[in-house]
C-alpha cells in the first residue's frame, strides 16, 4: 500500500469536515478499532523483514498527523459553537419577515396629480386646516348670506366665531396671492372639512386639489388646454372632455368639467347613471372681486382656477364604489393599492 496515496485521500476527507459530528465519523473511519491505521498496523507482520521498521514509521507519522489534526480541527468547531451559543443566535432559524406597506390610495392620486400639474410649471403649497372666515369666504367672493357660511355647512370652533374648519382649500390659494405677485401658478391639495351625515358618498372630512394660474392675458382656452391634459394624464389618453356651464361665486364664467365615462367608453352605464359622462370637477376665470380682495390689478391681470374632490376622483379611477373604504383601515381594501 503507497502510503502517500493514503495521506492525500484522507486529506481530502478532512478538509471538507464542518461539524463535531462528521469529524467523529472521520476519526472513527481512519482511527476506529476497524480503521484504515489499524488495517495498515495489522498488515506489517506479513511484509518482508528489511521493509517493516520504515513502514511501521510511516504509518505512525500518519496516525500521528491525524490525531493532531483531528484534535486541532475539533477544538476549533466546539470554539465556533461556543459563539453561537453565548450570543443565543441559530443560524439554522428561519428570518423575521418584514410586511411591505403600501402608499394610500389618497396619497398615490395626490403625488400623481401633483406631478402632472408640477411637469406643466405649477407649484405645490400647503395651509392649515383651521383658517379664518375671511379666508375660507369673504376673500373669495362668498356673500354674507350664502348658504355655506351656514353652521349647518361649515364646522366653526366653539369659542372663536371667526375661526372654522377650512370648508375647501381655497384659502390656501388667497393666502398664496396675498404673499406673492402674479404670474403665479400654484396647486393646492389637502383635506378639507364639513358637516355632512356619512354614507357610500359623503364624509365629514375628505380631500381636495385645487389649483389657480394668473398672469397678464390668461384665457378660458389656457384653462381648458391646462385641464384637457390633466384628464388624459390621470384617465387615459383617449377619454372626450366637456364644458358645462355653472356657477360659482369666485370664478366667472364657470364651468364644470366631465370626461366620457371611463367604464362604458360613452355609451351609459351604472357607474356613469345612464348618461356616458362622468364629472370630475370644478372651475372656471377667477373672479374680478377675489382680484380685488388679494390686492391684484383686475385689469391687468386675468386668471383660472380649478377644484376637485381626490376622493370622487379616486372611486372613478379605481372603481371604488363607497368613500368610506378610504378610512376604515381595512389592509383588505388598503393593501390593493
Ligand atoms: C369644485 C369646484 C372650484 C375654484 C374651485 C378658486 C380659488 C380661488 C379663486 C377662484 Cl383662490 N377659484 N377655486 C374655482 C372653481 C371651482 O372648485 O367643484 N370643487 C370640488
Amino acid at each position: 500500500m503507497d502510503i502517500n496515496l493514503v495521506q492525500e485521500k484522507i486529506e481530502n476527507d478532512l478538509a471538507g469536515i464542518a461539524s463535531l459530528q462528521a469529524l467523529e465519523e472521520v476519526r472513527v473511519k481512519y482511527l476506529g478499532r476497524k480503521g484504515l491505521i489499524a488495517e495498515l498496523t495489522g498488515s506489517i507482520p506479513a511484509l518482508p523483514v528489511e521493509q517493516r521498521v520504515a513502514f511501521g514509521k510511516e504509518v505512525n507519522a500518519l496516525k500521528n498527523k491525524l490525531l493532531n489534526f483531528i484534535g486541532e480541527k475539533g477544538k476549533a468547531l466546539k470554539a465556533k459553537g461556543g459563539i453561537l451559543k453565548k450570543n443565543n443566535l441559530d443560524i439554522g432559524m428561519p428570518g423575521i419577515a418584514r410586511e411591505l406597506g403600501s402608499i394610500h390610495p389618497i396619497t398615490r392620486i395626490i403625488d400623481e396629480i401633483c406631478t402632472i400639474f408640477n411637469r406643466m410649471g405649477f407649484s405645490v403649497v400647503q395651509g392649515p386646516e383651521v383658517e379664518t372666515e375671511y379666508n375660507n369666504f369673504t376673500g373669495l367672493n362668498i356673500p354674507l348670506e350664502h348658504p355655506s357660511r351656514d353652521a349647518f355647512d361649515t364646522f366653526y370652533l366653539k369659542n372663536y366665531s371667526k375661526l372654522l374648519l377650512r370648508s375647501h382649500t381655497s384659502p390656501v390659494q388667497v393666502r398664496a396671492m396675498k404673499a406673492h405677485k402674479p404670474p403665479l401658478a400654484i396647486i393646492v391639495p389637502g383635506r378639507v372639512y364639513r358637516p355632512d351625515a356619512v354614507d357610500a358618498s359623503h364624509l365629514f372630512m375628505f380631500h381636495q386639489i385645487e389649483g389657480f394660474l394668473v398672469d397678464t392675458n390668461i384665457r378660458f382656452s389656457d384653462l381648458k388646454g391646462i385641464l384637457g391634459l390633466f384628464a388624459k394624464n390621470v384617465f387615459g389618453q383617449d377619454i372626450k372632455m366637456r364644458f358645462r356651464p355653472h356657477f360659482f361665486p369666485f370664478t366667472e364664467p364657470s364651468a364644470e368639467v366631465d370626461i366620457s365615462c371611463i367604464i362604458c367608453k360613452g355609451k351609459g352605464c351604472s357607474v356613469c347613471g345612464r348618461k356616458g359622462w362622468l364629472e370630475i370637477l370644478g372651475c372656471g376665470m377667477i373672479h374680478p372681486n377675489v382680484f380685488k380682495q388679494v390686492g391684484y390689478d383686475a385689469k391687468k391681470y386675468t386668471g383660472f382656477a380649478f377644484g376637485m374632490g381626490i376622493e370622487r376622483i379616486a372611486m372613478l379611477k379605481y372603481g371604488i364604489n363607497d368613500i368610506r373604504l378610504f378610512f376604515e383601515n381595512d389592509l383588505r381594501f388598503l393593501k390593493q393599492f
